[in-house]
């Protein structure tokens, strides 16, 4: 039995008119409801066992018999029109529900904090830099930027560059192992050698191509040695190359980077994948020299290797350490400089 007193003296009437009425107001009391627990108060009221449709629907029976079954279909309307603005309620409620939390829940992402400390901008690491300056003198000279892996096979990183396992040249690259597959077989390449077998392999001559990357040998850090260091690989392959076509090539990308005044020199040397091979050293500014990296004719075993006939095709390569480079752009002391991470160092280029 409803105890409200409204819906009470709505009943008593029991006419079409009045249930229509007593309907306006339900479906206008949900409408106004401001949330979910309203909605479900409204709906106990009207529609519960004991509510107001219910005990109207109990009383049909007491009604003149004429006027049972119209006021019993204005009680199935208003029923439906109930449910439907009990629905209506709800779904509003809930929206505005979620929309209330996701505005709570809301994370201004832009938000700065004021800071204690300015912030200063990032910048380039010199041998990054040195890296990006070298690839693109060298592009501009017509060569490709090739990369390959830092895990190489023993077939790349030695057998391919005429470094058979019997070779003592093998331990003078002071290699780092990898503990995968045959002993001897998987390494940290120590080179970027590898690169031109794997770009002789896949390219047809002629071949121009820089390799600069990252490489590893069991030296220990000191004032001119890291254990991780990058050099960068060069190769040119074509018909009539000569010692002068390298000659000719060092001198202008030293040129390029260090300025005109800056000369070099090629010293005879030794490499297992080039013949003949040298050494090449550039000018200090008191007239000493410095070593700058390798360098040599690709020897013909590589480029039989690479399935190149050295009768129609000849090259030149060279490779030296861009930390090396990096080293004396900067006139730094210390190699280990670079990789010390101090702010104060690298905020000075
Ligand atoms: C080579 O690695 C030959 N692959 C270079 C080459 C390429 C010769 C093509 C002929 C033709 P070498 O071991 O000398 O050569 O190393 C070349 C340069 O790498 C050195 O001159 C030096 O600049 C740099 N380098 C070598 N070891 C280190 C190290 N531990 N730390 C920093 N730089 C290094």
């Amino acid at each position: 039995m409803t105890t409200d007193p409204d819906a009470r003296s709505t009943l008593s009437a029991q006419s079409t008119s009045s249930v229509e009425q007593a309907t306006v107001e339900a479906v206008s009391q949900l409408e106004a409801a401001t949330d979910l627990e309203a909605v479900a108060a409204l709906e106990h009221k009207f529609l519960s066992r004991r509510g107001w449709f219910a005990e109207a629907k109990s009383r049909i029976g007491a009604l003149d018999p004429a006027d049972r079954a119209a006021v019993g279909r204005s009680l199935n309307d208003a029923r439906s029109q109930l449910e439907a603005a009990v629905k209506a309620a709800r779904a509003r409620l809930s929206a505005s529900l979620s929309e209330d939390l996701y505005a709570a829940e809301r994370l201004d992402l832009t938000e700065r904090l004021p800071l204690k400390v300015p912030l200063s901008r990032g910048r380039i690491h010199p041998v990054t830099a040195a890296r990006y300056r070298l690839e693109d003198v060298f592009v501009g000279m017509g060569y490709s930027v090739e990369e390959g892996p830092e895990v190489e096979s023993a077939w790349y990183n030695f057998e391919a560059l005429n470094i058979p396992d019997w070779h003592p040249a093998r331990g003078s690259f002071d290699t780092i192992f990898v503990n995968l597959g045959e002993p001897e077989e998987v390494m940290l390449r120590s080179h970027t050698s590898p690169v031109q077998i794997r770009t002789m392999e896949n390219r047809k001559p002629p071949i121009y191509m820089v390799a600069p990357g990252r490489t590893f040998r069991t030296d220990t850090a000191d004032a001119t040695h890291l254990p991780a260091f990058n050099q960068i690989e060069g190769l040119a392959i074509d018909r009539n190359i000569t010692l002068g076509d390298l000659a000719g090539t060092i001198n202008t990308f030293v040129g390029e980077l260090f300025g005109r005044d800056v000369k070099t020199r090629l010293r005879p040397s030794y490499f297992p994948f080039t013949e003949p091979s040298a050494e090449f050293d550039i000018s200090r500014p008191d007239g000493s020299w410095l070593e700058l990296g390798g360098c040599g004719m690709v020897h013909p075993n590589v480029l039989r290797s690479c399935g190149i006939d050295p009768e129609i095709w000849q090259g030149f390569a060279f490779g030296f350490g861009i930390d090396r480079l990096a080293v004396m752009r900067h006139e730094i002391d210390d190699i280990r400089e670079f990789v010390n991470n101090d702010v104060r160092f690298l905020s000075q280029f």
